[in-house]
């Protein structure tokens, strides 16, 4: 599959790309408009887009200096595809099937589907549960690494519909489908490609055109899907052979029949985020460097893109860009996505009732991915009933209502915002406020730039440092000791292209904001 180059969306005209000066003629203009706007307490109007204009990918040659660098990585953003998954910020990992039955973690693709007989499933159970902690996804494993199928496939008889379930005629995919429909959550699969039950796994072709049915089958039958989420895990198949995957082919289909949906891990809309601890880096970049053209995964790296080490430490600084540069690659729109169980396995097990993360663990996981420019894919297993068990729905609300008493009133939603001085905005609250939470977003139609900032709050007599920190993105969620004050402001030591789209405070009528808050149980 290597060498084989996948065609993004959108591509810069080799126009754009030249010296900085020829790249952005409006560039001053749209500074200076940006600035007077902001001088003025007002921020972008909606209507009139100030914003330069920006592209999903552009490439990074060697002959590129630094400056031609930063200037090409402020103005890679997101898909419209990709701002909508982002905005979802939290989603439900559902992993359920054979393993709930058998205890275990990976099935070998041999168990009997007579094993399969939840006594009291029930969907919209589910939905209830993550709902109260406020998730707007649910991603369900509808074939796991051992090959059964949560829905009555026509293409295998390890499924459903040769469970003693429902009499072989349930359907785990649609009801769950329906359940999200209802209650307005967004649906996507988990398809695993490495079966280890189909005897075709490992003979390329056939597998790929097995999977490619099973795909057609959830991407036609069940109504949107937002996400369809590829494993990296692979094995050899019974013929001793190793499967070699049509990644292109599947991409194709799924753009195909559900346009709307990202690709996420082994697919080119979202990356694994490198562990499965729930830890984010202290920098997390969504414009990523990536040697070569070729955006499609291969076998020696379980990032989901050639060449790209998705455990990496560093992944989206100056200095990786510019190393990457050297080789000739590209920039590409690339945001991270934490996949984290609540318990310790993926699959429920009952000697696990008692060790359900605790709320201090999912408020930690949920500030440092939410709250550190990634999404979290919070992982919730029904047990053998078909149920979220009365410990993690219990759990999943607690989550639910702190975040809801924390974030229910911004305090800076009626402060004015002024630009003072290069990077640096101020914030008049009005009066007095106390807070231990402060929020800042940058607008991502303009690209992430943020590398470095420093938020202090003025004490009466002066300012005073409150946190620090690198990569603002999609959202960064400050935590510290309960601060009163009138006044703060945010000092961007560095953002590249020499500004920024930090987003003003709400009552500018735009749907991200400035935000300062009051965790009530810190
Ligand atoms: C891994 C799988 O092997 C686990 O079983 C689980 O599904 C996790 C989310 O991804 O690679």
């Amino acid at each position: 599959m290597a060498g084989v180059p996948f065609i993004p969306e959108i591509e810069y005209s080799g126009s754009v790309m030249g010296s900085p000066a020829r790249s952005f003629p409006s560039l001053t203009i749209v500074v200076v408009s940006a600035c007077l706007l902001a001088a003025a307490g007002c921020s972008w109007p909606a209507s009139q887009d100030q914003r330069p204009p920006t592209a999903n990918t552009v490439k990074i040659l060697p002959t590129d200096t630094i400056v031609d660098l930063e200037n090409k990585a402020a103005r890679v953003a997101p898909s419209e595809r990709q701002l909508r998954w982002q905005a979802l910020e939290v989603q439900a990992f559902v992993h359920f099937g054979m393993n709930t039955f058998t205890g275990r973690e990976w099935g070998e693709g041999t168990e009997d589907p007579g094993l399969f007989n939840p006594t009291d499933f029930d969907a919209r159970q589910w939905v209830e549960a993550v709902q109260a902690a406020g998730i707007q996804g649910l991603i369900v494993t509808a074939k796991h690494h051992d090959g059964f199928c949560l829905w009555p496939s026509r293409f295998t008889g390890h499924s459903v519909k040769n469970s003693p379930w429902k009499g072989g005629r349930g359907d785990v995919v649609g009801e769950v489908a329906a359940a999200c429909r209802k209650g307005g959550l967004k649906f996507g699969v988990y398809l695993s490609p490495w079966d280890r039950h189909e005897p075709t796994y490992g003979d390329s072709p056939r597998y790929d055109e097995h999977f490619k049915n099973q795909l057609r089958e959830l991407l036609t039958d069940y109504g949107e899907i937002s996400e369809v989420w590829f494993d990296g895990a692979c094995a050899e198949g019974p013929n001793g052979k190793r499967q070699v995957y049509d990644w292109e082919g599947y991409y194709a289909l799924i753009r195909e029949l559900q346009p709307g949906a990202v690709i996420s891990i082994m697919g080119p809309d979202a990356r694994w985020i490198g562990n499965e601890a729930g830890v984010t880096r202290e920098s997390e970049w969504s414009v990523i460097p990536v040697v070569g053209f070729d955006d499609l995964p291969d076998e020696k790296n379980p990032g989901g893109i050639a060449h790209l080490d998705a455990q990496a430490k560093d992944l989206g600084s100056m200095e990786r860009i510019a190393a990457v540069a050297k080789q000739g690659g590209r920039l590409i729109w690339y945001p991270g996505q934490v996949d984290v169980s609540i318990r310790p396995g993926w699959f429920y097990h009952a000697a696990e009732d008692d060790k359900v993360k605790t709320l201090d663990q999912l408020l930690e996981i949920y500030y440092t991915s939410v709250g550190g420019n990634a999404q979290l894919l919070l992982n919730i297993p029904p047990d053998k009933r078909g149920r979220i068990h009365e410990n993690d729905a219990r759990r999943l609300r607690e989550l639910g209502d702190r975040l809801r008493a924390t974030f229910a009133v911004n305090l800076a939603v009626d402060s004015k915002m002024r630009k003072i001085a290069g990077l640096e905005f101020e914030y008049d609250l009005g009066g007095p406020k106390l807070f231990n939470v402060a929020l800042l977003k940058e607008d991502l139609r303009g690209g992430q730039r943020i590398e470095g900032f420093v938020f202090d709050a003025w004490d009466g007599n002066a300012w005073k440092e409150v946190a620090r920190g690198t990569t603002v993105g999609w959202k960064k969620l400050l935590r510290f000791p309960a601060v009163e004050s009138a006044k703060v402001r945010v000092r961007l030591s560095k953002s590249r292209g020499g500004k920024s789209f930090l987003m003003p405070p709400a009552s500018s009528g735009l749907a991200g904001t400035f935000g300062l808050y009051l965790d009530p149980g810190r």
